[in-house]
């Protein structure tokens, strides 16, 4: 997907700067391509990467800018790999720091802090024309108001939601040109009443579109039924686990408190409107039965698509802290540890080892994608195959999701960390 947080930064620089993009996942670096500085986007599962990638450029002599997630949650790590560093959102604060590079002034770091969007629209323009999906990626608010432990998102954004005119949201979709489009939200009704008035407004514009909501949305019939006029074509919904207790120490008793999962799951339905469930395991109430009795649900309720990942402590995060203080973590920066792969377990479980966690949640996955498993939630006319486009989407998406998901597990994070170090990339 084309990176909607750097398409952000080129439009908070100011026009007298050339920008150009180079995607680390469409193609080779040139190192030695003329620049006067570089800003990379961090996350942690693209840390090792990402600090291998400025090294390079430092190297050379050119100064780098780290920002995005992992800078922002871990910020001392993040400056020894950076000339600076941006902690939060870099909309406004991004015009000084081109400033600051300008007369050779550069702090070690900047505040953005957990702003909200400045309003000025991305500038799509630095995407090239091949190589990304064909569905467009943009905000109509940022953060959350909960504080699930493991979630990097309500860190970030000290668990408040801001949101953006419905008029401005409409303007940018109207100037991207495409009907497809994934609203990136957190939680896109993290503000119900806000929610409701840009529902009511995207319904003329005839888009069909994507985001993530919370299981509360399935409490309000007249949101549905908006969301579903308004061209929501799914919703990724964060359920984590079927048990109570589980919920109640991520932080995310809420959710399973107020109401029941199967029947939310069926309010939401009703209206049309597929789900793509999230599970996570590996708390220490969670037995070795929860995998099996979760796929069942998932199966049952003819999830669009689901996700049973292990829990991940990301840096900054509370569950991050208390797995430390408790001397479970196998690593402390398992992000960069050498030979960490996408899948592995970076701490020990209480009820399972972690390589049993990490097997637990792939089998889980083979089996959610199963030829058997796709073939009986396809038989669902209300929402997952309503018509000859959705049938299509369908099929794309749970044999995609499968490949997907066979082909990463497994993949060494923070590939070619070890030659950028050593000898440089070539
Ligand atoms: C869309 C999305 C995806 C898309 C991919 C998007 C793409 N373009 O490729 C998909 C669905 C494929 C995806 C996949 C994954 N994602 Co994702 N994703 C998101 C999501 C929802 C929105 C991203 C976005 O566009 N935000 C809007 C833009 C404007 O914000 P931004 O990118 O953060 O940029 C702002 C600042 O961070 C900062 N900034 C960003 N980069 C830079 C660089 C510099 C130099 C500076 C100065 C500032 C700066 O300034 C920007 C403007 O204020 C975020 C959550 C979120 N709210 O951001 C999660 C999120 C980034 N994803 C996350 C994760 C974990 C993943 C996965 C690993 C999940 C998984 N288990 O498979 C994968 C793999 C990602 C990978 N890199 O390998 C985590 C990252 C946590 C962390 N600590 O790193 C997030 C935060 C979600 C979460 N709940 O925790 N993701
Ligand atoms: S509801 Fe979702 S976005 Fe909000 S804090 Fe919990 S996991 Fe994060």
């Amino acid at each position: 997907m084309e990176p909607l947080g750097l398409a952000v930064l080129a439009a908070a620089t100011p026009p007298d700067v050339e920008v150009e993009l180079i995607d680390d996942r469409l193609g080779p670096i040139d190192y030695a391509a003329p620049g006067d500085a570089v800003a990379i986007n961090v996350e942690t599962y693209t840390a090792r990467r990402a600090y291998a990638i400025a090294a390079s450029f430092r190297r050379r002599g050119v100064p780098v800018v780290l920002g995005g997630y992992h800078p922002t949650l871990a910020p001392d790590e993040a400056t020894r790999h950076g000339d600076a560093i941006v902690v939060g959102s870099a909309d406004g604060v991004w015009p000084t720091v081109v400033e600051d590079l300008r007369r050779h002034r550069l702090q070690p770091r900047y505040l953005g802090g957990p702003g909200p969007a400045t309003g000025v629209p991305p500038r799509r323009a630095i995407f090239p024309a091949k190589g990304y999906l064909p569905i467009t990626l943009i905000e109509t608010g940022r953060g959350c108001r909960f504080g699930c432990d493991f979630c990097s998102v309500s860190q970030f954004f000290e668990r408040t939601a801001f949101s953006r005119p419905a008029a401005d949201v409409l303007a940018e979709i109207e100037s991207a040109g495409r009907r497809s489009v994934f609203f990136v939200d957190d939680n896109i009704v993290a503000q119900p009443q806000r929610a409701r008035e840009l529902f009511d407004a995207l319904h003329p514009a005839g888009i069909r579109w994507f985001s993530q909501a919370s299981i509360n949305i399935a409490d309000d019939p007249a949101l549905l039924r908006a969301a579903a006029r308004s061209g929501c074509q799914g919703l990724l919904i964060g359920f984590e686990s079927l048990s109570a207790s589980t919920l109640a120490s991520m932080g995310k008793g809420w959710a399973l408190s107020a109401r029941d999962y199967a029947e939310a799951v069926q309010r939401i339905r009703d209206a049309g409107i597929p789900i793509y469930a999230t599970f996570v395991f590996g708390y220490d109430t969670d037995d070795p039965d929860a995998f099996e009795r979760t796929v069942e649900f998932a199966i049952r309720q003819k999830f669009l698509m689901a996700a049973f990942n292990h829990l991940v402590p990301f840096p900054g995060t509370p569950l991050y802290a208390r797995l430390a203080g408790e001397r479970r973590l196998r690593q402390e920066a398992w992000w960069l540890a050498p030979g960490f792969r996408f899948g592995d377990v970076a701490f020990h479980p209480r009820t399972m080892t972690a390589d049993e966690l990490a097997e637990r949640c792939y089998r889980a996955r083979l089996a959610f994608y199963s030829a058997g498993s796709v073939l009986s939630r396809a038989w669902d006319f209300r929402c997952n195959v309503r018509n000859l486009r959705s049938a299509a989407m369908y099929a794309w998406l749970n044999v995609f999701s499968g490949r997907e998901m066979r082909q990463r597990q497994g993949l060494p994070i923070g590939e070619g960390f070890v030659d950028d170090v050593q000898g440089g990339p070539t």
